[in-house]
């Protein structure tokens, strides 16, 4: 009994981490924006893994704003909540409420359902750069990173990457960092996220959603924070909607397997 419950876990996990050792795309952080572009990169047929260095993925939805865990939407997102069967109520004109746990809870539910392998637990330390493209992500047990071991990471390759690390745009930090190479954005460089103010930030977010390096695309905050846009707070119209927009422009642009 006891080694087969440890048989059973160990033979599923590295099947699964076999078979994910090349993707059509890898998403690099489990927040609104990367679930969302997920769920409609797998619900057409695209292999498709997100890594998320957290126990669990979600990102900044579940605690709402400084922990009352209810979060705002604008009507231009509400188709995609109704496709995800997420509830919400209207509370304003045009601005509804939903319980932050119900949604975020559901978007991982669509996204795994729809064939979304989600890798929690991991980091992406760094980029696989040939040709001068992004053709894969370079993966570490998040806790080997967080301890700052010295083990050598793996490799997972893809004809796309997205950077949806929220505020801190690790992927394209990264990238530039590493390699002397002109990102797609007005200074050529990551610019850095700017204050707040919410409707220039929400409007933004869905025009910074692009591919900025061949084979690197951003979305969520990842794409205000390599623009140089504002950051918004607890609103979140604009991650699903970038989510949805990343994953449009990937279909448009790579073949699935
Ligand atoms: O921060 P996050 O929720 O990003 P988002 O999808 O949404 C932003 C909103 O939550 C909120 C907001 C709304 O207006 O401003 O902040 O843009 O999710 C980012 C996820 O990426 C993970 C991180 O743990 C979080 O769950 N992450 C960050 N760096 C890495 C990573 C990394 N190097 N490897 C793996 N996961």
């Amino acid at each position: 009994m006891e080694q087969i419950v440890s048989n059973g876990i160990i033979d599923s996990y590295f099947n699964k981490l076999k078979q994910y050792l090349s993707v059509d795309v890898a998403i690099v952080g489990g927040g609104p924006s990367g679930l969302v572009a997920s769920y409609y990169l797998a619900k057409n047929n695209y292999k498709v893994a997100v890594y998320e260095r957290k126990l669990a993925p979600g990102g900044g939805m579940w605690g709402g704003a400084m922990m009352f865990n209810e979060i705002v939407v604008q009507r231009a997102a509400l188709h995609i909540l109704d496709e995800l069967s997420i509830k919400y109520r209207e509370f304003e004109n045009d601005f509804y409420v939903i319980d932050s746990v119900h949604a975020a809870s559901a978007l991982i539910y669509n996204a795994t359902k729809a064939g979304v392998k989600i890798f929690n637990c991991t980091s992406v330390e760094d980029v696989v750069f040939l040709d001068n493209k992004v053709c894969g992500i370079v993966l570490n047990w998040a806790p080997v990173v967080r301890e700052r071991l010295e083990v050598d990471p793996l490799v997972i390759m893809a004809k796309a990457v997205v950077d949806s690390t929220g505020h801190d745009c690790a992927v394209a930090h990264t990238l530039e960092r590493k390699n002397n190479i002109t990102l797609n954005t007005e200074t050529g460089k990551v610019i850095g996220e700017r204050s707040l103010s919410i409707n220039e930030g929400e409007n933004s977010t869905i025009d910074n959603t692009k591919e900025i390096y061949p084979g690197l695309f951003v979305t969520g905050m990842a794409a205000n924070g390599v623009s140089g846009s504002f950051r918004m707070g607890p609103i979140f119209g604009g991650m699903i909607l970038s989510g949805k927009k990343v994953a449009d422009l990937i279909i448009n642009k790579i073949n699935k397997d």
